[in-house]
């Protein structure tokens, strides 16, 4: 008897979900414009926690859609694209109204892309880009990942200005096939290339990630013994690299000059401390402008394909004695 009442609350709970679903994932979509009581649905699909600047990302995002109204739906990829792909799946299967993901890489994308867009639900690339296949998404929002490279750079040519060189450089490079990798390796070789005495004698996969960047880091110091620079692509693994320096007795910031990229806390006060040099800024504070271009795309308005976050530098040369509290 109680299985029969059991088994029967079990097919009303599904009967129920079925025609949730059939609610809300049938027929044509309210615009905002045409039902203004509808809730924005948004789908993020996160990459992962690897670092600050990360976990500051995904609090710009929550943040900024809880105070917007909208409701998000949150999911977070460990760092592997397929887990990515089956959470930008399930929201559509859901039929969110707009999708965004960071991109781990810059491949692989066209498929789970085609689904969303045969599924009518915008979807924005926050923080990471993907190579082509621009007219299977709506926009992107985040840095110029070039011209951070550009601006590490910069600042090795006027660091190094007086000296003849050789320059040896070493570089930790972020997530291997990932739109920052690429583009911080390919801005910092295209601003110091004229220059013959610069030489890149190794570049090393630390992964975004702090542990990794340690691990390379003692790797490089091993093999190579007359390094002049660090070039890092975060500052997660400019902190780990930071470590294995201090451990091999050299000192960070005098014996190596490191550049960094991020401008999280941690490494703006390795700055002011001296153990780093230049730490060029990629802000993750994307969540505001995120919300905006989510209500302008539901609102039917036009938004520019690439929606670029402006990014400073700090350098050992600046007065940082004013500088707000960075917020990741
Ligand atoms: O620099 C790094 C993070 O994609 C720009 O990913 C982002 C990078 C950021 O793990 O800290």
């Amino acid at each position: 008897m109680r299985k029969a009442v059991k088994r029967a609350h079990v097919l009303i709970e599904v009967l129920c979900f079925i025609v949730i679903i059939g609610l809300s994932g049938c027929g044509e979509k309210a615009s905002v414009a045409d039902n203004s009581n509808h809730t924005l649905v948004l789908g993020f699909a996160q990459l992962g926690a690897e670092s600050s600047w990360r976990i500051g990302n995904t609090k710009s995002i929550t943040e900024a859609a809880k105070e917007a109204g909208i409701q998000l739906m949150y999911t977070e990829a460990e760092q592997k694209q397929e887990n990515q792909i089956k959470n930008i799946r399930s929201f559509i299967a859901y039929r969110v109204d707009v999708i965004a993901f960071s991109p781990i890489v810059e491949t692989g994308w066209e498929n789970v892309l085609q689904e969303a867009k045969d599924a009518g639900i915008p979807v924005i690339l926050t923080d990471r880009t993907i190579e082509g296949y621009e007219e299977l998404y709506t926009c992107y929002i985040g840095s110029n990942f070039i011209t951070e490279g550009k601006m590490a750079g910069e600042f090795l040519k006027k660091k190094f200005a007086y000296s003849k060189g050789p320059v040896n450089i070493v570089e930790l490079v972020g997530t291997v096939g990932s739109s920052p990798a690429e583009e911080r390796s390919k801005g910092f070789r295209q601003a110091i290339r004229d220059d013959p005495k610069f030489v890149i004698q190794t570049s090393i996969s630390g992964d975004f990630m702090r542990s990794k960047g340690k691990e390379a880091m003692s790797k490089i110091l091993k093999e190579y013994k007359d390094i002049d620079v660090l070039y890092s692509h975060n500052d997660a693994m400019t902190l780990g690299a930071i470590e294995s320096i201090e451990k091999a007795g050299l000192v960070p910031g005098k014996d190596i000059v490191i550049i960094s990229i991020d401008g999280e806390q941690e490494a703006i006060d390795a700055l002011k401390a001296g153990k780093m040099n230049c730490v060029v800024e990629c802000s993750p504070l994307l969540g505001p402008t995120l919300v905006d271009t989510v209500k302008k795309i539901m609102n039917g308005e036009e938004v520019p394909k690439a929606i670029y976050i402006e990014d400073s530098v700090f350098t050992e040369w600046d007065d940082l004695s004013d500088l707000p509290p960075r917020g990741y």
